[in-house]
């Protein structure tokens, strides 16, 4: 029997305990169908299981407003940011709830549980026998056709109605979780399909979303450094500071390096820095500056050979250093060896470990129906790979370094491609690290309004990289719809301009110096609503440009299985091609086009939002510099004070951002969907942060 329906098999459960729910019980939790049919019921399970109840914990719902009192330059409590234990507290179950539960418990003779560090659950052994009462239910063993792995589950379980309220969900429960394809072929004990040290060593990254490399013969470093007159073929550190009026830095706080995250075998090189110092830097950078290296989970962030440096890294690093300097950068290189290397790599990057190790609390963070990292999709440590030295085999980081006050990710995926709620707990953590002043500035992706299509990038959503039946809807960015990260549009000058002249959405059709095209990211998500602080950015958007495309108007609903936004259906027959109630993407811009760079050796130009992340980043970090010299906070969460005053900010009025067969949105006065709010203007920045308290 694979499945009856759930009114059926209620019955049939009474009947086969013989012991019918009593009134004073709900159903909690109930499994409505078995799927594709990979699980198969087997036997009853015996034993002890792993108990573990999800609390209910307190205040998510106000932690949207906690945050915004403390971002909103108007509030009182402006920039008065909170302890990681502040956090903890503020979130933890209700003592009611903990109380409520544990009474419960109690009365069915469990009373050694253990209550999680971050109070998120409480946890206990117990038979078969005593779960099945507790929980009125009867437990199987279910077989997963495709691994053999056998995991006790229920179809569904009751609680008390007076408990319900404090409970999330209890495992072992109704979900099957299927073990990771890593797992799998571990579980296989094969050797078949895992990448030699030879494979590590050429590997060469084929699809970069966020990055896009290229070089240009005609170009050399000589006709590039000297002066500005060049700014329009080859942009350098002495163009990127003349666009945005960055003085040079001379500040360097203990405290303050500037955090840059590196996945997919992205490895600096010192040689390559030295190269881009000796002939970029028109600040003085010394010759083997170099970043400290924060190793996550096995990451190696720098190698000493040329041709396994990666360009993303060197990229980052070298649009930094000349902002930042004399401050340190911290790299963050996360993830072993052969998880950078797994092809699924592209749907994770890896987010989710590089927040356990920074916030030790999020390893068992329980929010939407999942508590800590999703199994199938983030990678689990430890890595029981047999391949030496790829593998890292000690257990998750959780809480493991500090987080940086900026950090820069010129990493990212699509909306469409991730569980709801994996995306929403993810994007809870970025608010509690917010709160606690944290700045997270993303890359806001390179393929305009839609994705590169399988032929560039074989892990798209759809053979056009756009969704929808006819593929023609456009394909929001991801990790960069969450509200509580500020994400940065391309902008580009055109042949024949200036540093003087205003820049231009970045927009470089395929086949001229770049192999794909090129288009700043931007648009609109179906799983967030658009946040207060953007509201009225976006309704003078909507009111005085609005785009020639027809819409829909929705959003996907709360997920508390691992289903992904079904944007199809959220677009029904409405025709609709972009969603006008999401948050809208990027906050801000910033150059990323031929940007001048030293990797493998050479002298190369490159192209993507990988380079503007780490510019308006570094930007944020020299501000954080003058205020903490000034004994203020940092900046944290900055969205409420870009959208407050958009002034600092230059407004950018030219461009579009092709995607998805449309010339995607336009550039336009006010916000847009390809550039924000503009690009810095760093003295006017600079002045406000000062004023503020
Ligand atoms: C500036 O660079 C251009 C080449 O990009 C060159 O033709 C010109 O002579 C340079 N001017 C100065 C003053 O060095
Ligand atoms: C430090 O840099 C600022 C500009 O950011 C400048 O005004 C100041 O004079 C510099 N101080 C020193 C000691 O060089
Ligand atoms: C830097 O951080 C450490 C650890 O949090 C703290 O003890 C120290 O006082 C800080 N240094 C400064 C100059 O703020
Ligand atoms: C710095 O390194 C570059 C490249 O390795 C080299 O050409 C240059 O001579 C070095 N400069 C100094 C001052 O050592
Ligand atoms: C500048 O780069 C060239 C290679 O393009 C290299 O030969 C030279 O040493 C570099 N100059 C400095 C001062 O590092
Ligand atoms: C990484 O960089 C550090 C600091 O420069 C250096 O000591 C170490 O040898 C480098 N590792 C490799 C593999 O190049
Ligand atoms: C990646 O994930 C997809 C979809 O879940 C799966 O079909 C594929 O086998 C996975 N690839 C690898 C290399 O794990
Ligand atoms: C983990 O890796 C280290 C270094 O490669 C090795 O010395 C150790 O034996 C490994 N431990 C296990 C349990 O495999
Ligand atoms: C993918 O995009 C490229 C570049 O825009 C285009 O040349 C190619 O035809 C597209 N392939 C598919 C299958 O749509
Ligand atoms: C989704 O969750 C949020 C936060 O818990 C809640 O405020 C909202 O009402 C939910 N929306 C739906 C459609 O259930
Ligand atoms: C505006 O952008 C277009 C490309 O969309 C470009 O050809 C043109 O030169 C730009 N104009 C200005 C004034 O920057
Ligand atoms: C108390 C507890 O069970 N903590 C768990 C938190 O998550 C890590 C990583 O998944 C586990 O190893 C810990 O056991």
């Amino acid at each position: 029997m694979h499945f009856v329906s759930s009114v059926a098999l209620s019955a049939l459960v009474a009947l086969v305990s013989g012991a019918a729910v009593p009134p004073t019980h709900v159903v909690h939790e109930r499994r409505d169908a078995l799927g594709d049919g990979r699980w198969v019921k087997r036997e009853r399970a015996t034993g002890v299981l792993p108990m573990r109840v999800g609390l209910t914990q307190q205040n998510l719902d106000s932690a949207h407003e906690h945050l915004m009192d403390l971002s909103h330059p108007a509030s009182p409590n402006y920039g008065k940011h909170w302890t990681a234990d502040q956090v903890v507290d503020a979130f933890k179950p209700s003592d009611e709830t903990v109380g409520a539960v544990s009474k419960w418990l109690a009365e069915h003779g469990i009373n050694d549980h253990v209550h999680s560090e971050n109070k998120g659950w409480l946890a206990f052994h117990a038979t078969v026998e005593q779960a099945e009462r507790l929980l009125h239910t009867k437990y199987f063993e279910y077989e997963d056709s495709q691994t053999g792995g056998v995991m006790p589950a229920c179809e569904e379980y009751h609680v008390p109605r007076h408990v319900q309220e404090h409970v999330d969900y209890i495992t072992p429960g109704i979900k099957l979780l299927a073990p990771s394809n890593e797992e799998s072929q571990a579980a296989r004990s094969s050797k078949r399909n895992l990448p030699s040290m030879d494979d590590v060593r050429q590997h060469r990254p084929y699809s970069h979303r966020r990055l896009q490399l290229n070089q240009l013969g005609a170009m050399s470093p000589e006709n590039a450094m000297g002066n500005l007159s060049s700014c329009d073929t080859a942009t350098t550190p002495a163009c990127i500071a003349a666009l945005y009026n960055i003085p040079p830095a001379n500040l360097s706080h203990p405290n303050n390096s500037m955090g840059i995250f590196e996945a997919e075998l992205q490895m600096w090189d010192q040689a390559d820095l030295n190269l881009f110092f000796g002939n970029f830097s028109h600040t003085t950078i010394p010759n083997n500056t170099h970043p400290n290296n924060n190793l996550v989970d096995g990451g190696v962030a720098n190698t000493s050979y040329l041709f396994q440096a990666g360009a993303e890294a060197l990229l980052d690093l070298e649009v930094a250093y000349p902002i930042v300097y004399p401050q340190e950068i911290t790299i963050w290189n996360v993830d072993d060896r052969r998880y950078q290397l797994w092809a699924n790599n592209t749907y994770t990057w890896g987010f989710n470990t590089l927040l356990d190790a920074i916030d030790g609390s999020y390893c068992n963070y329980t929010a939407y129906g999942e508590t800590g990292n999703a199994e199938g999709i983030d990678p689990t440590y430890p890595d029981l790979n047999p391949i030496e030295s790829l593998g890292y085999n000690g257990t998750l980081m959780c809480g493991s370094f500090k987080p940086n006050n900026v950090m820069s990710i010129s990493y990212g995926g699509q909306e469409a491609d991730l569980p709801i709620a994996y995306q929403k707990r993810q994007c809870n953590e970025f608010l509690k690290l917010g709160l606690q002043g944290v700045s997270f500035v993303y890359a806001s992706g390179d393929a305009g309004v839609g994705n590169y299509n399988d032929s560039i990038s074989p892990s798209s959503s759809s053979k056009t990289g756009c969704l929808g039946p006819k593929g023609d809807i456009f394909n929001p960015t991801w990790p960069n719809t969450c509200p509580y990260i500020t994400n940065v549009g391309a902008t580009k000058l055109y042949p024949g301009q200036t540093v003087n002249d205003p820049e231009s959405a970045a927009y470089d059709p395929a086949g001229g110096n770049y192999p794909h095209d090129f288009a700043s990211g931007g648009g609109f998500s179906n799983v967030y609503p658009i946040p207060d602080y953007q509201k009225t950015a976006l309704a003078r958007y909507f009111a005085n440009h609005p785009p020639s495309y027809p819409y829909y108007s929705g959003i996907v609903d709360n997920a508390t299985n691992p289903t992904k936004p079904d944007v199809a259906a959220l677009a029904g027959n409405s025709g609709g091609i972009y969603n006008r109630m999401g948050r809208g993407v990027p906050d801000v811009a910033a150059n990323g086009d031929n940007i001048a760079i030293y990797a493998n050796g050479a002298f190369e130009l490159t192209a993507g939002t990988s380079a503007s992340a780490p510019i308006f980043a570094a930007i944020l970090n020299r501000i954080n510099e003058e205020r903490l010299a000034a004994n203020k906070s940092t900046v944290g969460f900055v969205n409420p004070v870009l959208y407050t005053f958009p002034a600092i900010l230059n407004d950018i009025t030219n461009g579009t951002n092709p995607g998805c067969g449309t010339k995607g949105f336009e550039a336009v006065e006010g916000w847009d969907p390809l550039t924000g709010l503009g690009t810095p203007n760093y003295p006017k920045m600079l002045a406000l942060w000062m004023g503020l308290p």
